[in-house]
């Protein structure tokens, strides 16, 4: 049988990553949709993920995903690209509608138009527990209102309709995982948990001294990305399309992080070395999620498996290595 086919959108992301490994390691031939002029991740990405084939496109531009999908005769499409960052999102809110919102529709319209009805392309849509916002109740399931508290948020609830839109109005194989927050070895430097395990390990080998952070009570439900997109992947094999909330169930906040963060190094009060600044705050915050993937669990056969305290250490080893090989 020939090998199953699939494009990530994303792909020099965090789980564009681990989602091409998994995929690689299933036997799928993997193509990775990648923006730009000279965009400087595609080196890194053809050194980490040599099997997977990169085509030039943007979630704002149409006919290169039409050209794309064409090329790339995807089996799966797994539309993982957007603006992700949050409070960039509160000053870039145009780009984020148009990449993080419109760009899931182009992808949708794109892909009704290859498909031409055949039904044959399955497609995910990386939803977000942002569309919970300003939560209606706790934990938060598949069937909890939508309150975004960003531009970034709205965006996600705009695509998640529109995921749902056209498996309704199309029959098409669509589905939105409404993940919450994971991270990862690999999480970019501007989130949170990133900043603060680059910096706790900076600190321990004497290169920083401190480390200035907005909200330390937000609280989050965080796993491992490397969890998360088996999660993905599986709602593609189902007999039919539907959205789950992928979460750990677990929620911590910020400074819960931080303790076992500089635990790492030694550290049990880290009062005097984390600063507040106004700078790292929202216009609204997003104050507590905790997701129930109880139906992640009974029809997708999923469980996490990275407990937070063990997501804590392993990112703070990887930056002391990361940070000792720059010393070096
Ligand atoms: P990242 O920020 O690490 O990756 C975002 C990806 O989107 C990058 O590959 C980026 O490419 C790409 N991208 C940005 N703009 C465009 C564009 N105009 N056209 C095509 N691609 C573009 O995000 P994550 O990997 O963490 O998240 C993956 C997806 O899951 C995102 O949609 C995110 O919103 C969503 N999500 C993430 C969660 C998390 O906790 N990680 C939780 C819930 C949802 P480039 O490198 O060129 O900028
Ligand atoms: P989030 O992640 O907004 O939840 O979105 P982020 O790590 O940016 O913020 C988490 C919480 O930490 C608070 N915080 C800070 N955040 C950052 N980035 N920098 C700081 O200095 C800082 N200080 C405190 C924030 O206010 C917030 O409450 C992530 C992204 O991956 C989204 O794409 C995804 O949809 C959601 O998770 C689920």
């Amino acid at each position: 049988m020939a090998a199953k086919r699939a494009l990530v959108t994303g792909i020099t992301g965090q789980d564009g990553t681990y989602l091409a490994e998994l995929l690689l390691a299933k036997g799928y031939q993997v193509f990775g949709l990648i923006r730009g002029q000279n965009n400087p991740k595609r080196a890194m990405i053809e050194q980490m993920l040599p099997g997977v084939e990169l085509v030039e496109g943007d979630l704002t531009d149409m006919s290169s995903l039409l050209s794309t999908l064409e090329y790339s005769r995807p089996d799966e499409v797994y539309n993982l690209g957007a603006i992700s960052f949050v409070k960039l999102s509160f000053s870039q809110p145009e780009l984020t509608g148009n990449v993080t919102g419109l760009g899931a529709l182009r992808l949708l319209e794109a892909v009704r138009i290859i498909d031409g009805g055949k039904g044959h392309i399955r497609f995910y849509q990386a939803s977000s527990s942002e569309m919970f916002g300003k939560v209606r109740e706790t934990p938060q399931d598949e069937l909890t209102a939508f309150h975004p508290r960003s531009p970034y948020g709205v965006a996600k609830v705009y695509a998640h309709y529109m995921t749902m839109n056209y498996r309704e109005s199309y029959g098409l194989y669509a589905c939105s995982g409404i993940a919450f927050n994971h991270e990862s070895e690999r999480r970019g430097h501007e989130f949170v948990t990133r900043k603060i395990t680059s910096s706790v390990a900076r600190i321990s080998l004497g290169l920083q001294k401190d480390l200035t952070l907005g909200n330390v009570d937000a609280a989050r439900d965080w796993g491992h990305a490397a969890d998360f997109v088996e999660a993905f992947w599986l709602m593609l094999q189902q007999q039919s399309p539907d959205d789950y909330v992928v979460a750990t169930g677990e929620t911590h906040t910020v400074r819960d992080f931080l303790d076992l963060a500089f635990a790492e190094i030694g550290i049990d009060d880290w009062a005097p070395l984390v600063k507040k600044d106004a700078r790292f705050m929202r216009p609204a915050e997003v104050d507590l999620l905790v997701g129930d993937a109880s139906k992640a669990r009974q029809v997708l056969g999923w469980t996490p498996k990275v407990s937070f305290a063990d997501l804590v250490k392993r990112m703070v080893a990887a930056d002391i290595e990361i940070e000792k090989a720059r010393k070096a």
